[in-house]
């Protein structure tokens, strides 16, 4: 019987060496050590033996029995290494190849003007003041010294929605709002940047279009002056188009300001010497501003004996328009991918 269990385990060692996969080795583990594996039926006919060889045999047959199940995991362990070198083989990512560009969106040249105004006005210790783009006639007008009837209100042929409502046609709606909310005893130095709405749709005019609008409103013993205002538009406008910049303040009308002007820079395309952007004046008119109305500081809360303070603003198309080359007003709100991809954000990688 000795015979036939050394027979067995040589057997067994054998086929657990030449095993080519799990599937195999386990059909080893059934045949040998298995209810009816070869082992085990010598185990059954231990019967037969005197009561001398029977624990002979019965050592002899645990100790093939620990010597197989052994192999067995030792295969079964070299299985797993390969099968787990050969997954990292097959998964292994070679991470120096170059990447599948993720093509991201571009940032319309308007947002861009937008965020560079904001972050400059922001480092001068402005708030950024948001507000509704469907106005009342009361804010969009009224509330900035245009009553019913004013001719200036024809100026501006607007959209309206109701008898009350209209999309607003300059953001100056807002700075009203935030003059009441400040309650007419706060300081005020702000910006507002978005959407004003007007009936106008031509080369250099679109219905829809940007703008920007500042207000800085302080007690009258901190005199904030037109020196201020000028000061303020020269770091703006030297920010925004050009450093060597200079600033013209030509006399105008505003209902909203007195005195008002319209601020001309130097011709940034030929620094004032006088080209085809500038019509050979050297100038550009690009802003409106002044110092703001006693009845504006009034209807808005604030006593004009107490508080004043300047106020500018600016259309931000044209300024996009200046700083990118765009030659058409139209190509900014047309949402063609071919033109607003070309604002990529190269820039902020
Ligand atoms: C309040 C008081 C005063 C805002 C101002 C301008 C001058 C101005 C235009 C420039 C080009 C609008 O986009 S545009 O057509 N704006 O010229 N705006 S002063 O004055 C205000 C605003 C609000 C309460």
């Amino acid at each position: 019987m000795k015979d036939q269990i050394n027979e067995i385990k040589e057997k067994a060692l054998k086929a657990i060496e030449e095993a080519e996969d799990a599937k195999i080795l386990n059909d080893v583990r059934v045949n040998i050590l298995g209810k009816k594996g070869e082992l085990t039926q010598v185990l059954r006919g231990m019967g037969a033996l005197s009561p001398e060889e029977r624990p002979v045999i019965g050592e002899l047959v645990n100790k093939v029995r620990d010597e197989i199940e052994t192999k067995i995991k030792e295969r079964e362990e070299e299985f797993k290494k390969e099968a787990l070198k050969e997954k990292l083989e097959n998964e292994t990512i070679d991470i120096t190849l170059p990447a599948t560009k993720i093509k991201r969106g571009s940032k319309h040249p308007i947002n861009r003007v937008i965020e560079e105004i904001e972050d400059l006005f922001v480092s001068m210790g402005y708030d950024v003041v948001e507000g509704p783009e469907l106005e009342t006639d009361e804010f969009c007008f009224e509330r900035l010294n245009l009553p019913k009837g004013h001719p200036a209100r024809d100026m501006q042929d607007s959209f309206y929605i109701t008898e009350d409502y209209l999309l607003r046609t300059q953001t100056s709606a807002v700075q009203a709002r935030t003059m009441l909310a400040k309650g007419g005893n706060e300081p005020i130095r702000m910006i507002c940047a978005g959407k004003t709405y007007r009936r106008e749709d031509d080369a250099t005019h679109s219905h829809q279009f940007g703008q920007v609008e500042g207000l800085v409103i302080d007690k009258k013993d901190k005199n904030v002056s037109l020196a201020d205002l000028k000061g303020t538009l020269e770091v703006f406008v030297r920010k925004l188009v050009g450093k060597n910049s200079e600033l013209r303040f030509r006399p105008s009308y505003f209902p909203f300001t007195e005195p008002s002007y319209e601020v001309d820079v130097t011709c940034f395309k030929c620094g004032g010497k006088g080209c085809n952007l500038c019509k050979q004046t050297g100038w550009i008119e690009l802003l409106g501003a002044g110092i703001v109305h006693p009845n504006v500081l009034k209807m808005n809360g604030y006593n004009p004996e107490e508080y004043g303070g300047f106020a500018f603003g600016t259309g931000l198309d044209r300024l996009a328009m200046f700083k990118y080359g765009i030659p058409d007003v139209r190509y900014l709100y047309a949402n063609d991918i071919r033109f607003l991809s070309q604002f990529d954000r190269k820039d902020e990688e």
